[in-house]
């Protein structure tokens, strides 16, 4: 118990100078997504069912809200859940965290190109575990602003 509280405390104090924050948080089954440094810029994604993919939409991989963010920003990434373990996971960039109720997974990452990322909750949670993908889209800053401002409009 006395190293594993040291790390645990240690853990916790990780800092890092990140210019955005994002908070990741499971839920059976969908993700949620709160964007601290963005007032008011939060919301779910949901798998898109389907009816409602548009042509040229991935069936099971599509969601009705994507996460954006934008690319070459340091960005400081808390992954939590709701209820039980889940893994926010997006293997094409080699990232994969669990997200566990009570403990926030902390995770930086700059993002070093523009483009649509595709993962999957990476751990088994249940029922529905293959229903909650997800969708991260890396767009230049003005972009991000751009959507952050039609967001909250
Ligand atoms: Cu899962």
């Amino acid at each position: 118990m006395v190293p594993s509280l040291g790390l645990l405390y240690y853990y916790g104090l990780i800092s890092s100078d990140s210019q955005l924050s994002l908070k990741v948080i499971g839920h059976q089954w969908y993700w949620s997504y709160d964007y601290g440094d963005v007032n008011g810029l939060e919301f779910d994604s949901y798998m898109k069912s389907l009816d409602m993919l548009n042509l040229g939409d991935m069936r099971q991989f599509d969601v009705d809200n994507r996460c954006v963010l934008p690319f070459g920003v340091d960005v400081r990434f808390c992954v939590s859940s709701g209820d039980v373990i889940h893994a926010w996971a997006l293997n094409s960039l080699g990232i994969k965290l669990d997200a566990m109720s009570g403990i926030i997974s902390v995770f930086f990452y700059s993002f070093p190109l523009i483009g649509v990322y595709f993962g999957q909750c990476s751990e088994i949670c249940g029922a529905n575990h293959r229903f909650i993908p997800i969708v991260l889209e890396v767009t230049p800053f003005f972009m991000f602003k751009g959507w952050c401002d039609l967001f909250l409009d």
